[in-house]
């Protein structure tokens, strides 16, 4: 990193905490019926909230596009706009029935940091760009982070069309029904030599910071994840006529499978690995009919590589074991795949030095939830800022995050792109305005 040229007074660039309480509002307002915010990758209301997002980032003067991934990037120029550019931001997309803080209290980070620097009138060496993401939940399509992973070059124009929702839309034609191309998914990708890095702010989604009692999380490493969709086969029939050993009940078989995965995660090889059936759906589903057929999603995180995958090969020998046992059918495919990432040093220094300086607590902590920053870390250098969940709990309406913790992480996120940007010592620390 360029070192900072701490003899250059920065100007006082206070973070405002009621506008990003008022943002956060106003995406949480874009959802479908129902509980908490429901607001599904390439849905019209992911694109309505990019539109509000680029809306408020041209009315402060950025320069703002949209690419061939949904992803909407604003620009402020630096004073050596040729150069690489530093950036920050996260998704706008949620889980079904989620919370209104997962991704959004990043976005807001970014847009206020943004609001900060382009009011005080200071310019910054290097430019930065502010990035809301498209698509970053796996709920919907099963394979996270797609608009991260196109910046990443993960992503091909045969992936999108191989990947699909519940009720069996592929991804390219979710994105065709808001306007994308998935045929030009490749434009998205980003050049490493136009970034000097990247830093995400985001809710813990977990209970460690408010645990300890702590204000800042330094985030050194992000898990894996491995998703598995399996159907399994059996005979529906009559609940009455048909006896016990004539049955090939597959949501009985489904439940072995079900504790399967519960017992391979709490085995003592595997401390750290996290192993869920988050979606499982039956056949016909009449209370008087033995379910012919059963679907189910496996959720496989951990932060050893190699771990993850054996993982999924051993529990799908498992399930194959328990569906030949019960004389049912089975099919399985890998429908999401990422690695763990562990962040760069200089990033996680340069937080905790901003941390420090603002007098805040603050310590490392790995995530368990997969980010974008995950597949921007094959990119440039990349760290991220977390900050408390209440109760830890996430992707369910109760999801809660104090506005004045994530201002709190605004500013250091701030202070972190200042001192990445090696144009000068933050300004002073900062009060809040009301
Ligand atoms: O699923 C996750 O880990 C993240 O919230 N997308
Ligand atoms: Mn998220
Ligand atoms: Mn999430």
């Amino acid at each position: 990193m360029i070192p900072a040229d701490s003899a250059v007074a920065l100007p006082h660039m206070p973070v405002d905490v009621a506008r990003i309480e008022r943002w956060i509002g106003e995406f949480a307002a874009l959802t479908e019926e129902g509980p908490g915010v429901t607001r599904l990758g390439y849905s019209a209301l992911e694109r309505e909230a990019h539109a509000l997002f680029g809306a408020e980032m041209s009315a402060l003067g950025l320069t703002v596009r949209g690419d061939t991934a949904g992803n909407t990037i604003a620009e402020l120029s630096g004073l050596e706009p040729d150069g690489p550019a530093l950036g920050t931001g996260s998704h706008l997309d949620s889980v079904p029935q989620g919370g209104r803080f997962d991704g959004i209290a990043g976005v807001c980070a970014a847009m206020e940091v943004a609001r900060a620097v382009v009011q005080s009138e200071w310019r910054p060496r290097h430019s930065w760009r502010f990035v809301a993401f498209a698509t970053e939940e796996g709920a919907r399509f099963g394979q996270a982070c797609n608009g991260s992973r196109a910046a990443a070059g993960l992503v091909s124009t045969g992936d999108l069309a191989v990947v699909k929702d519940s009720h069996g839309v592929s991804m390219s034609a979710a994105m065709a029904a808001v306007g994308l191309d998935p045929a030009r998914i490749a434009e998205s990708r980003w050049r490493s030599e136009d970034w000097l890095a990247f830093v995400e702010l985001h809710i813990e989604q977990g209970t460690v910071l408010e645990a300890s009692g702590t204000s800042i999380g330094v985030v050194d490493a992000i898990s894996g994840s491995t998703r598995l969709l399996v159907h399994l086969d059996g005979v529906a029939s009559h609940t009455g006529g048909t006896p016990m050993h004539q049955r090939r009940d597959a949501l009985a078989a489904a439940s072995e499978c079900v504790l399967a995965c519960e017992r391979i995660a709490n085995d003592a090889t595997h401390h750290g690995t996290r192993v869920t059936v988050g979606r499982l759906e039956v056949q016909p589903g009449s209370i008087t009919t033995i379910p012919g057929e059963v679907s189910f999603t496996i959720d496989i995180r951990d932060f050893d590589s190699e771990r993850q995958r054996r993982t999924a090969h051993l529990l799908d020998a498992q399930f194959r074991q328990i569906s030949a046992a019960r004389g049912v059918g089975i099919r399985s495919s890998v429908i999401g795949d990422t690695s763990p990432v562990f962040l760069p040093v200089e990033i996680v220094d340069s937080i905790v030095s901003a941390a420090r300086e603002r007098g805040l607590t603050y310590r490392l902590l790995s995530s368990g939830a997969s980010h974008d920053s995950q597949q921007i870390s094959r990119v440039t250098p990349t760290g991220m800022i977390f900050v408390p969940s209440i109760r830890g709990l996430s992707h369910v309406p109760e999801e809660n995050t104090a506005f004045d913790d994530i201002a709190l992480g605004a500013q250091v996120l701030l202070d972190t792109l200042i001192a990445l940007d090696g144009s000068g010592a933050p300004g002073p620390a900062a009060a809040w305005t009301a």
